[in-house]
């Protein structure tokens, strides 16, 4: 053991109440989840630091670094969200969350992680619309289609509301863009009794996750990329059923395979086909919706 290490030598015995004691001073007007889910996260964070010999250097450097993924927080970026992404944490609780959806045709549709560029109040758009308010790329204007059932018993489900956003082809998402206009390449569509919906969109791109502040530290210090495959957001949702939060894939994209963070299920990797002779757009893309 190196003489500036952090063990205290061969000989060091930690005490074995510690832990148990910091779990203990928690009061009696705890709630019960709280009681447990802090309890469980005392353990395994001393667990964690015993395991690796923590040193208080490397312990506030990473209290340096969650204060400055704070600091850089603001509504158009969420540097916390991020971190947790990159770890993966946001897909772990999204299946922990959504154990119901799978990769089976009788199941709903597969879920896939909210992400940090969702926003509320997409305007509301008819059935045929585009979402693209401006786009220098109109070689990859895309007719997206298809119709929402009820998973069990296979009927349309009407009324169902559609929110759909995704990047602009040099990468990023309107709130993070001066040069696009609010709300560009978002919107919310309402299916009709037959519970099909149709709707204008691009055939996105892939892109890196904002990577110049602590997450993008961390991807370094891993040697990991920050790229996303080229995905499309969804959050379906009606009356009576649990909504949908998910994301399609283009299959013909690099990181299908390589997600920065790992959303990515077999279900949801889709084919944009090519049109030909179509007025309004370059690809069509089918895809239903189960819930
Ligand atoms: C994204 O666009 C995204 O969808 C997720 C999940 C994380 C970072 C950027
Ligand atoms: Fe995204």
């Amino acid at each position: 053991m190196a003489a500036n290490g952090a063990s205290g030598g061969a000989t060091h015995k930690f005490d074995p109440n510690f832990t148990k004691n910091v779990i203990a001073a928690t009061g009696p007007k705890a709630a019960p989840r709280t009681r447990k889910v802090l309890g469980s996260l005392i353990q395994h964070l001393h667990d964690f630091a015993r395991e690796n010999e923590i040193t208080v250097d490397e312990w506030m450097s990473a209290v340096e670094f969650i204060n400055e993924a704070g600091q850089m927080s603001t509504d158009v970026r969420n540097e916390g969200q991020l971190v947790c992404d990159i770890l993966g944490l946001e897909s772990l609780v999204d299946e922990i969350t959504y154990k119901l959806a799978s990769d089976a045709s009788d199941a709903p549709t597969a879920t896939a992680i909210l992400g940090p560029f969702w926003r509320k109040d997409a305007p509301k758009l008819s059935m045929g619309d585009s979402i693209i308010i401006k786009s220098s790329q109109d070689e990859e204007v895309t007719h997206m289609y298809g119709i929402v059932t009820d998973f069990k018993t296979g009927k349309p489900i009407g009324g169902a509301e559609l929110d759909v956003w995704h990047t602009a082809p040099n990468g990023m998402y309107e709130q993070q863009d001066p040069e696009q206009p609010d709300f560009n390449l978002r919107g919310r569509f309402t299916t009709g009794k037959d519970g099909k919906y149709d709707f204008y969109c691009l055939k996105p791109t892939a892109y890196p996750i904002p990577d110049d502040g602590p997450a993008g530290r961390l991807l370094k210090m891993l040697d990991r990329h920050p790229m996303r495959p080229a995905h499309i957001h969804f959050i379906v949702s009606a009356p009576g059923y649990k909504p949908i939060v998910t994301q399609i894939f283009d299959r013909t994209d690099q990181y299908c395979g390589n997600d920065s963070v790992f959303a990515v299920k077999d279900s949801l990797i889709v084919d944009f086909m090519p049109l030909k002779d179509d007025k309004k757009a370059k690809f069509e893309l089918p895809y239903d919706f189960r819930m």
